[in-house]
């Protein structure tokens, strides 16, 4: 074993430096690890067993669920329940929060948000998808949690991650001192620290948006795109479009290589598409600690005040010098609107 750190070792070597409740949040991270081992056997599988396809229901957002999102979500439930360091699960795939009130949980003190099974309109097609989580102190301090211990801004988060079942699995993740991402070994079933001390690149050539809804894009993202494929050799322009329609891998790729990724406003989606409490502000902490930026256009994410537990928001994440651009194009052409 040796030269090779697992994600178990590693995270009880580090939990000194967390500044409170140091087992606890281990044992969470460790619960979370062991969800996403099954979840990933099962993804890897997919294509043998009769899991794939609509399972019939539709989740809070109106959108179709597939099986495996409905499998991932009781996984991650059901190992924070046994687990017993969490009071509530937040789940994209439940309509309310998901109180936890076993035997084991009684003194428990961690919130948890989570996106199981993010992306996963490409499960069917073979494409990379992910697992999104964020992990917050409760603020009561008796009796059940409540729906305010959950909305909490994401500059309170004690911990985030995620994981990418591409062509290797990965978890990534921080306690607010950096970030680290863990490969799993099939062959020993452990995530083993594989990047170290992750950092993003403060400049990029790749910008990733779905492009396919320009005409329906505020005016400074328009200005944005075409500022990313004006020629100009100094800047590295052209830059590079890539999208894979999984937050996950778009991120992941972008925060090793350098990049933003922007889903804005559209007239469809007028708050955004994407989630603050378990997409955006897990990955806005994430992307930050690695050292870039993630914004709604105008402020930072991590500062938004959440106020509805399936809340939308509109992100600009990545490079800083990329979103920085971005946000002086927002600023130049498109007024803010806030529903
Ligand atoms: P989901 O939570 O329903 O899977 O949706 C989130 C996904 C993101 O992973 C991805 O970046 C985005 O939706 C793609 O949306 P679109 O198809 O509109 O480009
Ligand atoms: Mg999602």
């Amino acid at each position: 074993m040796s030269g090779i750190k697992t994600l178990g070792q590693f995270i009880i070597e580090k939990q000194a430096d967390f500044s409170y409740a140091k087992g606890e949040l281990s044992r969470l991270l460790r619960d979370i690890g062991i969800a996403a081992k099954i979840v990933n056997r099962e993804v890897n599988k997919a294509g043998l067993v009769d899991i794939l396809g609509d399972a019939g229901t539709v989740n809070i957002q109106g959108e179709g669920q597939k099986k495996l999102d409905i499998f991932a979500n009781t996984q991650f439930i059901s190992a924070l329940t046994s687990g017993g360091e969490c009071c509530i699960v937040a789940t994209e795939e439940e309509d309310d929060f998901v109180p936890i009130d076993s035997p084991v949980s009684k003194n428990a003190k961690y919130i948890v948000c989570i996106d199981p099974l993010d992306g996963s309109s490409n499960i069917d097609v073979n494409v990379a998808v992910g697992t999104i989580f964020s992990i917050y102190r409760r603020k009561s301090v008796e009796g059940m949690a409540t729906l305010d211990d959950v909305l909490q801004k994401g500059t309170e988060q004690v911990a985030a991650g995620y994981v990418i079942y591409g062509s290797s699995t990965m978890l990534v993740y921080t306690t607010g001192k950096g970030v680290n991402g863990f490969t799993l070994d099939p062959s020993i079933g452990e995530f083993c620290l594989s990047h170290p001390d992750m950092k993003m690149p403060s400049d990029g050539s790749i910008y990733s948006i779905n492009e396919g809804n320009y005409v329906h894009f505020p005016e400074g993202v328009k200005k944005y795109i075409k500022y990313a494929q004006v020629h100009d050799a100094a800047s590295n322009r052209p830059y590079t479009s890539r999208y894979i329609g999984s937050m996950v891998a778009d991120i992941h790729r972008n925060l090793i290589k350098g990049g933003i990724y922007i889903y804005p406003t559209t007239a469809s989606s007028p708050n955004g598409k994407l989630r603050l409490l378990y997409e955006c502000n897990p990955m806005a902490f994430i992307i930050e600690q690695a050292g870039g930026t993630a914004s709604d256009g105008f402020k930072r994410i991590l500062d938004i005040e959440p106020v509805e537990l399936h809340q939308r928001t509109s992100i600009f994440i990545g490079s800083e010098k990329m979103v920085r651009m971005a946000e002086e194009m927002m600023a130049k052409y498109t007024a803010p609107v806030y529903n």
